[in-house]
């Protein structure tokens, strides 16, 4: 078992260790446009940021402070800045439209919100619909309230937080499979644990590397790969806002990108797009967020001599609990559960299934499912194991081979998306009377968001119509939760109880 100091600041560990053990001038954070920052610099501009929250805006120890940010340096320093100063850092994507917003909020009660200035206007009808006494810091802008002129009036002396090794850091929100969102807890060992078990064991970065990750820092999938292993490795993070693949496999040649971090979906539009060749210097890749397909690994391995490493992960355990890398692959197969974790297949009562039997997956290690004030916790963990709503197959070996999911939850392109929001945000159109949506397996994506719709009378089940109804869902709820496919019926099947029935619409889709 891991042990942990009883007084513990990660954000302390993670900065002022990486300044302490590789020295100030060395590059934390790049950017494409050729902005660098160092270790010295991070550091600095974090503890500036935690004087702008403790000393001008009152914050003290367990205070919540939302982030709302695409990836880049400013994010980076504002996630130290919160957790140095014993604050609770509520980490959420850029991409989420203020319906989605208001209920993290509601949930989390954050004194505080520091804000990309390009992302302030869900942030006001939040904070004018749920929470008035919402303090918001822009930032990167160039106004006199913006959090770099405020940091401009700092020292950078400030002394962090004496924080508990189990007082809670992070707020994680993730989607379910409702669509109500659920808040996982985080503890300062939490975030150190992850370099202790997947970063340390299957990543293993060096100092020389220059990591990417597409993730944004608001899934903790990025915040791994872009914050805690870098700075636990010494190395450098790439920090780009959303690229398109092929753009993405660019940066990667242009600026000498060593380890990549992204979806299966991002590999294979980069084969399509005809930039594999661009991905000639990396090191290590990392896929996650939906199982990566065997073709799609061997075809990166025979091009590109790239042994890609798969893992799954949750945000309820905050990173990554099954993966392998080099030699120990089994290609197909996700790897072994990462030492510091246990895991098995158990039936439908709990039991612990043998090898070459499909069950649940169950998940035991450092990290454990806390979700603030939630009844779904009691789904989550059963019997002491973590059931992550995947089904896999474990073999005589100790791999373990993704199956499927096993509930309403979308997986498409590395994005979790919760299928009855989106039959939510479908239902709000005009000329809808109702809408079921289901996965539809997809070559590229894994899955898309197929939406079946029975439109009210007189209205014209077309290609303009569908579109009209997409551009309604992207104007609903986070763009990425579209339906790709719109498909027009005259009912929805459903039970005698009148209970829809997804799987009859999965049937059609698989056809
Ligand atoms: O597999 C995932 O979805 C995941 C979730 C959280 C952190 C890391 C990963 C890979």
């Amino acid at each position: 078992a891991l042990r942990y100091p009883e007084r513990l600041n990660a954000a302390v560990e993670l900065i002022d260790g990486a300044v302490a053990a590789f020295g100030p001038d060395r590059p934390a954070l790049r950017t494409p446009d050729g902005e660098v920052w160092s270790y010295g610099e991070l550091r600095r501009r974090a503890d500036q940021v935690a004087q702008v929250l403790t000393e001008d805006l009152g914050l003290v120890p367990g205070n919540r402070v939302l982030l709302r940010s695409p990836n880049n340096p400013w994010t980076v320093a504002a996630w130290l800045g919160v957790v140095k100063a014993g604050g609770i850092a509520v980490t959420t994507m850029a991409a989420l439209r203020a319906g989605e917003l208001a209920p993290v909020v509601t949930k989390t009660r954050p004194a505080v919100a520091l804000v990309d200035h390009r992302f302030l206007d869900d942030v006001w009808a939040v904070r004018d619909s749920v929470a008035p006494d919402l303090v918001v810091v822009p930032y990167g802008g160039d106004t006199a309230d913006d959090l770099s002129s405020r940091v401009a009036a700092k020292d950078g002396r400030f002394s962090a937080a004496d924080t508990a090794a189990d007082d809670v850091a992070l707020f994680g929100p993730t989607s379910g499979t409702t669509g109500v969102p659920k808040i996982t807890t985080h503890f300062h060992r939490d975030i150190l644990s992850i370099d202790h078990t997947f970063g340390r064991h299957t990543l293993r970065l060096r100092p020389d590397d220059l990591v990417a990750c597409t993730a944004p820092l608001a899934f903790t999938f990025g915040l791994g790969l872009l914050v805690v292993f870098t700075l636990r490795a010494g190395a450098c993070a790439f920090l780009t806002e959303a690229a398109a693949p092929a753009v993405l496999a660019d940066l990667v040649a242009e600026h000498g990108v060593t380890v990549l971090a992204t979806a299966p979906t991002a590999y294979q539009q980069i084969l399509k797009s005809g930039k594999a060749d661009r991905l000639g210097g990396l090191r290590r890749a990392v896929s996650a967020g939906e199982h990566i397909p065997q073709s799609l690994w061997e075809e990166l391995r025979d091009r590109l001599g790239l042994k890609v490493i798969d893992g799954i992960g949750a945000t309820e355990l905050l990173h990554i609990f099954i993966s392998a890398d080099g030699d120990d692959i089994r290609p197909g197969a996700t790897g072994r559960p990462v030492p510091g974790y246990r895991a098995a297949i158990l039936g439908p009562d709990g039991e612990e299934l043998g090898p070459g039997v499909e069950g649940l997956l169950g998940v035991i290690g450092p990290v454990g499912c806390r979700y603030l004030d939630d009844e779904r916790q009691a789904r989550y963990v059963l019997g002491g194991w973590n059931v992550t709503g995947d089904t896999f197959l474990r073999d005589e070996d100790g791999y373990f081979w993704y199956r499927a999911r096993n509930d309403g939850l979308i997986v498409s392109s590395g994005y979790n998306i919760a299928g009855p929001e989106v039959e939510a945000a479908v239902a709000t159109h005009p000329d809808v009377v109702e809408a079921a949506v289901v996965a539809e397996p997809d070559p590229e994506r894994g899955s898309i968001v197929c939406a079946f719709v029975v439109l009210r009378d007189g209205v014209t089940g077309d290609a303009a119509t569908a579109r009209a109804i997409q551009d309604h869902v992207k104007r609903q709820i986070a763009p990425y939760k579209y339906p790709r496919d719109v498909r027009f019926t005259d009912s929805l099947p459903r039970n005698p109880s009148g209970k829809l029935q997804h799987f009859k619409l999965r049937q059609i889709v698989a056809e």
